[in-house]
C-alpha cells in the first residue's frame, strides 16, 4: 500500500511538473480522484490537490484536537437561522418534531429523531472550525460519527458520496474519506450545552479536515450517491459557483 502510495505521489507531481496539470489529472483520473468541480480554468488545479491530498492521508489522520482550556471565548456565527417556516416551526417546538431523512444508496432509507441521535454512541472533539473569509475559532463539539449512521442503514458500495441538504440555500457534499473519518460528526452539542441556533440547530455536520463551510449547519436530509453529476447544478456543492472549491482540505 505504501509503495502503491508512495509512486503515485511521486507519479503525480512528477507529471504536473513536466507534462502539466492536465496530464497529472488524467493520471488522478484513473485512480477515481476527481472531484465534481473539475471543469473551467482552475479544474486541473482542483483536481491535484484534491488528489494529492487523498492520497496522502490513505490512513485518514487527525485533525489535531485542543486542550479544554484552548476554547475560544467568543465563536462567531456565520450567517442567520434559515427563516423557512418549516425550519422556524421546528425550532419553536424545541425540533420535538424534526427528523434526519437519511436515503439514496442505502439498504435501508431511514429518518431519526434528535432524541434518537442522541441515544447513539456519542462522540466529542476539542477541534479548530476555520471560515474562508480569515476567522477561526477552537470549540468542543459532540454528536454521533456519521460513520455510525451509515452502518444503520446500510450503505451500498455502490455510493462514493455524501450529499448534505440544510434547511437554508447552501448544500454540499463529502466523499467517503470524510464520510467514514472517525472526527466526521453530526452535531447537536456545543462547548457542553446544546448546539446554539445559530451554529446549526438542531444538528450541523463536522468535518474536521476542511474549511468552515464543508460543515454544513441546520441539516435536514442526508443522501448517499455513486455520482454528483446529476444532483443539483452538478458541482458537489454551492460553493464552486461561488469562486470556493469543492475540496476545501487544510
Ligand atoms: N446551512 C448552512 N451551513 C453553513 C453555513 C450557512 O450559512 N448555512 N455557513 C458555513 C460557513 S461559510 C462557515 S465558516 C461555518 C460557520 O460556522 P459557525 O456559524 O458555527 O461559526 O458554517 C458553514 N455551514
Ligand atoms: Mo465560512
Amino acid at each position: 500500500m505504501i509503495s502503491r502510495r508512495r509512486l503515485i505521489t511521486t507519479g503525480l507531481t512528477a507529471v504536473a511538473g513536466a507534462s502539466g496539470l492536465a496530464a497529472a489529472a488524467r493520471l488522478a483520473a484513473q485512480y477515481g480522484l476527481v472531484p465534481p468541480d473539475h471543469g473551467g480554468l482552475y479544474g486541473a488545479g482542483e483536481t491535484i490537490t484534491y488528489a494529492a491530498h487523498r492520497l496522502l492521508t490513505l490512513h485518514q489522520p487527525l485533525a489535531r484536537e485542543f486542550d479544554r482550556s484552548q476554547i475560544s471565548r467568543v465563536a462567531p456565527v456565520n450567517g442567520a437561522p434559515p427563516e423557512s417556516d418549516d425550519y422556524q416551526r421546528l425550532l419553536r417546538r424545541d425540533f420535538a418534531e424534526w427528523r434526519l431523512e437519511v436515503d439514496g444508496l442505502v439498504a435501508k432509507p431511514s429518518s431519526f429523531s434528535l432524541a434518537e441521535l442522541k441515544r447513539m454512541p456519542a462522540r466529542s472533539h476539542i477541534t479548530h472550525q476555520a471560515c474562508e473569509e480569515g476567522w477561526s475559532f477552537i470549540a468542543e463539539w459532540t454528536g454521533v460519527p456519521l460513520s455510525e449512521i451509515l452502518t444503520r442503514v446500510g450503505l451500498s458500495p455502490r455510493a462514493k458520496y455524501i450529499v448534505l441538504y440544510p434547511f437554508d440555500t447552501y448544500w454540499d457534499s463529502i466523499d467517503l474519506a470524510d464520510a467514514w473519518h472517525p472526527q466526521t460528526l453530526l452535531a447537536y452539542g456545543m462547548n457542553g450545552r446544546d448546539l446554539p441556533t445559530g451554529h446549526g440547530a438542531p444538528i450541523r455536520m463536522r468535518v474536521t479536515r476542511q474549511l468552515g463551510y464543508k460543515s454544513i449547519k441546520y441539516l435536514a436530509r442526508l443522501s448517499a450517491v455513486e455520482s454528483l453529476a446529476n444532483v443539483e447544478d452538478g458541482l458537489g456543492s454551492n460553493s464552486p459557483s461561488a469562486g470556493y472549491s469543492w475540496y476545501a482540505g487544510i
